[in-house]
């Protein structure tokens, strides 16, 4: 068996010096924002699969029902020979979309791009054992700055964006990603985006703020992550989750409020910041679409909106966009 090609465009040290970058100016922002990928160390990792089996959560179970149910009207739509899944992690929903493009006759191989070369060194040998006639060409890279993952070999790419990332980007942020991509991507060549949907409040904010607390957890590890890796002294105990429905902007939002005034020094970055009582300071955002917002969107980057598929109970869509 011959060892699968490996890309590495993020080496360790930049992924570092980006994060810190962020941090600096989150930190002495007003209000104060972080990004959330400080959320996935392993510890963030094992809480966030452990909120996938909450039953609070229903995204993750929504939209495995969704690519169960249509993943053949979505490799007939896309009609491609390359699956690249972009933030790949532990390629867990990728075989339902490689097993509808084998059958529709289409596959030849997979490009799963990830920031994290663990995850990708954990999932490629897998997938290489399940299927021996697969081309694999795993690329470590930061997605969201950086589209050298998606190279072309002349084949019909479908580059898919699952788990509802898509929504954790700011809508600028979001538009930047779209346009790049449409300029990575040939004329008919296709973008697969999972999106979580606008529903009722309630249900919204439960699944953000789950009765046995993991989502808590998850947040309040923000600050562990601080503490480590930039030397930082966040008391925990002094911070709330609060996971808030903001309608204007059609998102959910996780902050963490301050309990008391607080200050905290942040040795590697050499800053000290200040929290007063009810600070809250915000940790991710996700959005929530309608099917006109996602179609308005990928319009504007220069793709057709050409399947919309949900789950039995229409609370989670999968989008096909093809390149115009
Ligand atoms: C995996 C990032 C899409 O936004 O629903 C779950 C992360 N945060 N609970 C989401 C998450 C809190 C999740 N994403």
């Amino acid at each position: 068996m011959s060892l699968p090609a490996l890309d590495v465009h993020l080496t360790a040290d930049d992924a570092d010096a980006a994060l810190r970058t962020d941090a600096r100016r989150g930190l002495t922002s007003t209000p104060k924002i972080l990004t959330p990928q400080w959320l996935y160390d392993a510890r963030g990792s094992e809480l966030f699969e452990q909120i996938t089996a909450l039953p609070e959560y229903y995204p993750f179970t929504a939209e495995r029902e969704a690519l169960a149910a249509h993943s053949d009207a979505i490799a007939r739509t896309a009609d491609a020979d390359t699956l690249v899944e972009l933030g790949s992690g532990s390629s867990s929903k990728t075989p339902v979309l490689l097993d509808a493009l084998h059958r529709a006759g289409t596959l030849r191989r997979y490009v799963p791009v990830d920031v994290s070369p663990s995850a990708l060194e954990e999932a490629v040998p897998g997938l290489i054992g399940a299927y021996p006639e697969l081309d694999v060409h795993a690329v470590v890279a930061d997605f969201t700055s950086d589209l050298r993952s998606v190279p072309s070999d002349g084949g019909r790419r479908l580059v898919a964006l699952l788990g509802g990332t898509f929504g954790n980007f700011e809508p600028a942020d979001r538009q930047t990603f779209l346009a790049a991509l449409a300029d990575a991507l040939e004329p008919g060549e296709a973008f697969l985006v999972g999106t979580d949907l606008v529903k009722d409040e309630s249900t919204l904010v439960a699944a953000y703020d789950d009765s046995q607390g993991v989502t808590a957890a998850f947040n309040l590890n923000v600050l562990s992550v601080l503490n480590r890796v930039l030397g930082a002294d966040f008391d925990r105990s002094g911070f709330d989750h609060l996971a808030v429905w903001v309608p204007q902007s059609s998102r959910i939002e996780m902050r963490l409020r301050a309990r008391r005034p607080m200050h905290v020094r942040v040795s590697e970055l050499d800053l000290e910041i200040d929290f007063a009582a009810g600070e809250e300071m915000r940790t991710e955002i996700s959005t929530k679409f309608t099917r006109e917002r996602i179609r308005d969107e990928l319009a504007a980057a220069g793709f057709s909106h050409d399947g919309w598929f949900t789950d039995p109970q229409g609370r989670f869509a999968l989008s096909v966009a093809v390149r115009r």
